[in-house]
Formats: C-alpha cells, sequence, structure tokens
C-alpha cells in the first residue's frame, strides 16, 4: 500500500517525527540525503511502526498516495531550497510539501509563492518543542492554505501535544503565518528565560542564597500562577551538582549565552514593523552582552568586580517581591509578543487568531505554562482587545504586583544587580499607562531640526514653528 506521509530528513528531528507519525499508525515514508540515517532509523525503530526507507527522493515520491504530503526536516536555510528545488519537479499539481524547520517567514512566504505558482501547496510549520516534543507531541504551528490543512491538519493534530484533550495544532494562516508564529514563540521564550535568569541572580546575590535554595523557590512557584516548563526545569538545573566537582552545575557553566538567531529575528521584524518587544530585546541584548569576554574583563578591571551594594530596600520579603516582579515582567512581555503578532497579522493579512495561539503554546512547547489559558481566556473575551495588559485578570494581576515590582527594580538598581528584564518591563508598563509622554518633546526637537513638522493636542492638522524667523506657527 502507498505511504500515507513522507520525512526527509532524518536527523533527530525528522527522525522523532517520523517515528511519532509511525506511532500513531501512519504508513511513513523516509528518506535522508545520506542514506545511513534511513538505515539507522529503520534498524534501531523499525518495529515502533510502519516505516517505508526510501534511497532517492524519486522512490519517496513514488511510495506515496496522492496528494502527496511530504515534510522537510533538514537544516534551515539553503539546505531546505536544494531539497525544495530537487523536490519539485517530481510532484504533481495539488501535492503538499511541508516545511517543518525553523525557516525565516520570510523565506517560507516566498517558498509558498513560488510553488504556488507550480499548482503546489507549500507549508510552512513551526514545529516547537525539541526531540522531545517531535517524538511525543510538539505544538504545531503550520501555514499555507486553507485547503492543505483539510489534508494535513488531521495528521498534525493527531501527532501534535495535547492539553484537556485539545491538540496543540491549528491552521495559523496563510504563507508564512505558522513560521513567524513560530518566531516570535521563540522570542517570548528567550523574554521569558531572561526574567526567570534575573530573578535567580537577584535571589543569589542580593538575598545570599544557594542553587539549591533557589531550586525550591522555584519548585515552589511551579505550584502556583507561574506553573510552567521552564519554571520547572529551573529548579532542575540549579538543583544539579556537577559530579566532577561536587559544586552546583550552574556555578561551572560558563556565563556565556548562545543563540541560534530566533529571538534576534524577532526583535528585526518588531523593529521593521515597529511594535515594542522592549522584553525580548532585552533579552537578546543581555545574551549578546554575556558572550563580550573581553568587554567584561575591561570594565571589571576598570571598575573593580562589582560585589553587590548595600540596600536594605528587599530586606523584607525578597522571595514574594522577586516571584510578583518576575509575573508582571512576563505578562508584558507576552503582551508584547501577541501585539508583534496582531501587527504581523495586519500587515500581511493573516487574520491571526490570537486566543488559538495561546491555545497551541499550552503543551508541547518551551514555552507552555498555565498563564497561556489566561490569554486564551483574554481573547475569547475580546478578540480586539488592545493589550493583554489591559484586560480585567491582567490588569488586576499587575495592579496587585506593582508594589512589589517597583521594590525589585529600585532594590536591583541600588545593589547594582542588572535586571534589564525587570527594569524595561516595568518602563514599558509606566510608559503606556502615562497620560502624557515626553514624545511632545520629541516632536518639537525634530520640528525645529528639521522642519518635521508637529500635531496640536486641541486642533486637527499638521503644524511648524518658524524657528529661526518669528517663531510664529504655519500650517504644514
Ligand atoms: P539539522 O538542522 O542538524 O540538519 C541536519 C539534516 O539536514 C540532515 O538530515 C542532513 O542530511 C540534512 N541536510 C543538510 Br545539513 N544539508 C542538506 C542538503 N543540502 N540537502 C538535503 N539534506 C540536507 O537537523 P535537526 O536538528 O534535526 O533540525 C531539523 C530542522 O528542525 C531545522 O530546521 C531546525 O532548525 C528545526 N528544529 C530543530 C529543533 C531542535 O531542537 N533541534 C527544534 C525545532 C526545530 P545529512 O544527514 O545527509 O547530512
Amino acid at each position: 500500500a502507498p505511504a500515507r506521509i513522507a520525512v526527509t530528513g532524518l536527523a533527530v528531528m525528522g527522525s522523532n517525527l517520523a517515528r511519532n507519525l509511525a506511532r500513531h499508525g501512519y504508513r511513513v515514508a523516509v528518506h535522508n540525503r545520506s542514506n545511513a540515517r534511513t538505515k539507522a532509523l529503520v534498524e534501531e525503530h523499525g518495529h515502533e511502526g510502519d516505516f517505508v526507507p526510501a534511497e532517492t527522493l524519486e522512490e519517496l515520491v513514488a511510495s506515496l498516495q496522492t496528494p502527496r504530503q511530504i515534510i522537510i526536516m533538514v537544516k534551515a536555510g539553503g539546505p531546505t531550497d536544494a531539497v525544495i528545488d530537487e523536490l519539485v519537479p517530481l510532484l504533481e499539481p495539488g501535492d503538499m510539501v511541508i516545511d517543518g524547520g525553523n525557516a525565516h517567514y520570510a523565506d517560507t512566504r516566498r517558498r509558498e509563492a513560488n510553488l504556488r505558482d507550480a499548482g503546489l501547496h507549500f507549508v510552512g510549520a513551526g514545529i516547537s518543542g525539541g526531540e522531545e516534543g517531535a517524538l511525543n507531541g510538539p505544538s504545531i504551528m503550520p501555514g499555507g492554505s486553507a485547503e492543505s490543512y483539510r489534508h494535513l491538519g488531521p495528521v498534525l493534530e493527531d501527532i501534535a501535544a495535547k492539553v484537556d484533550d485539545v491538540p496543540c495544532c491549528v491552521h495559523v494562516g496563510p504563507d508564512g503565518a505558522g513560521h513567524f508564529v513560530k518566531m516570535v514563540h521563540n522570542g517570548i521564550e528567550y523574554a521569558d528565560m531572561q526574567l526567570i535568569a534575573e530573578s535567580y541572580d537577584l535571589l543569589r546575590r542580593v538575598g545570599g542564597m544557594t542553587p539549591t535554595e533557589i531550586a525550591e523557590v522555584f519548585r515552589g512557584w511551579n505550584s502556583g500562577d507561574l506553573e510552567s516548563y521552564l519554571v520547572e526545569i529551573t529548579a532542575e538545573v540549579l538543583g544539579h551538582f556537577d559530579p566532577e566537582t561536587g559544586v552546583p552545575l550552574v556555578d561551572v557553566i560558563a556565563d556565556e549565552a548562545e543563540q541560534k538567531g530566533t529571538g534576534r529575528w524577532t526583535v528585526q521584524e518588531a523593529l521593521e514593523l515597529g511594535v515594542p518587544v522592549t522584553g525580548i530585546a532585552e533579552a537578546v541584548f543581555a545574551r549578546s552582552l554575556s558572550g563580550r569576554a573581553g568587554q567584561r574583563e575591561a570594565a571589571r578591571d576598570a571598575f573593580g568586580a562589582t560585589d553587590v551594594f548595600a540596600s536594605d530596600r528587599l530586606a523584607g520579603g525578597l522571595v514574594e517581591d522577586v516571584r510578583q516582579a518576575l509575573y508582571a515582567s512576563k505578562v508584558v512581555a507576552y503582551a508584547q509578543g501577541f501585539d508583534q503578532m496582531r501587527a504581523a497579522s495586519a500587515e500581511y493579512g493573516w487574520d491571526l487568531d490570537l486566543g488559538a495561539m495561546a491555545t497551541i503554546w499550552r503543551g508541547g512547547c518551551i514555552i507552555r505554562a498555565r498563564f497561556l489559558d489566561r490569554i486564551r481566556e483574554a481573547y475569547d473575551k475580546n478578540p480586539e482587545l488592545a493589550s493583554l495588559l489591559v484586560d480585567d485578570y491582567f490588569r488586576d494581576a499587575v495592579k496587585s504586583a506593582e508594589a512589589a515590582w517597583r521594590r525589585v527594580v529600585v532594590g536591583a538598581v541600588e545593589a547594582g544587580v542588572p535586571a534589564p528584564g525587570f527594569v524595561s518591563a516595568l518602563a514599558y508598563y509606566d510608559a503606556l499607562r502615562s497620560e502624557r509622554l515626553p514624545a511632545s518633546l520629541v516632536q518639537g526637537l525634530r520640528d525645529f531640526f528639521g522642519a518635521h513638522t508637529y500635531r496640536r493636542t486641541d486642533r486637527e492638522g499638521s503644524f511648524h514653528t518658524l524657528w529661526s524667523g518669528d517663531r510664529s506657527q504655519v500650517d504644514a
């Protein structure tokens, strides 16, 4: 019998996805550029289901039922284009090519348009959850045509993670929508991790707690509003001791954070769209700063290795204050990420259902969290919500955290412990809720040096002041 679906690219993600499909009873055709991986997959896991190994793409295509569904799981970028170029001449109108890699959404838009011209469906599908998710149920964010989702949706929903029996997979929107949403997911993941890291740093350096004690704190937090995969694994990492030296592992890991680029993409796209994603940007920059070893050393030499300055601001309930600051800052980071998805949806005509995005991130992916139920409820109540922050539930949560949040920010600044995530999140909140912003002065300056004009608060129109003349105002 022909295979139901195919996977080409059998490194860790592709082989786990193929196994997931096979375990769900699908006859899966499998292929890899170098045949050794295909052989290894079938030898090691052939008993898990019904695999159809193919040595060439021709063989792979020939083994499939029509319309064909072929998932590409290769290294993002050039390799994806190479596979598509080889595959397209072998396909027939109506066939579906699914890219499950971490593609940039602009590449996905380009590929979708090209394949559409050839009568093919191209589905850029964000897949989150790493190798574990690919095998046991990832969060899947497929873009592409509605018609392709009618064929593919049932299969993808079948292999996706489930929360309360609801699959973590939904048709996100046309062309690059799926990969865009996956990108923002990763950006939010950066912000979330940065806020967690700042919380740890404050508890450690201001609170004088040990990693083991802090692990315990995170374990406790994981049974409340902050319940999430990242908080859960923070307790695991902080509680782990290096078998070689016997010290907490976190103390022997080099403090230079790396990145693969999706956080940077998120910020670059936010700049293009004009959406302030300050939490994600601070997280990306914090990683970059950590990696600038030479500058850090020079600064330590110049200023003396800073220990913590005395501050009694946080003497009282540090742990609870930090918990509240973390929660409020996290709400800001998510609010910003959702703003970015809304802006892209308007820009590209994607008609994204933001509540559905929260739903499919509840399981399978790295930012899965209890909190996402609240986000879904907020958008269910009001799909046109101006900001997540103003939803009743989040407004109350942020308001009740506000005093603690300010104490943490002031305390961190006073102690000299960098907390860019907390500080910028609070500044964002304060800016949004300000009656007047000094942007009026910025406009005045722009008008002064560049005749860029300004609008007035009291009547319509554009105006310019004759700064170098008699300083009267003219209509612009
Ligand atoms: P890699 O990203 O390490 O890619 C290795 C695969 O790409 C191998 O199958 C390799 O074939 C194939 N490949 C390359 Br490289 N160049 C090729 C070419 N020119 N033509 C055909 N095949 C080529 O694999 P991965 O870590 O499994 O990730 C796969 C995708 O999933 C990536 O886009 C990744 O960003 C994404 N992703 C990964 C994770 C994760 O946790 N790792 C999570 C979510 C998404 P070969 O065996 O012949 O060299």
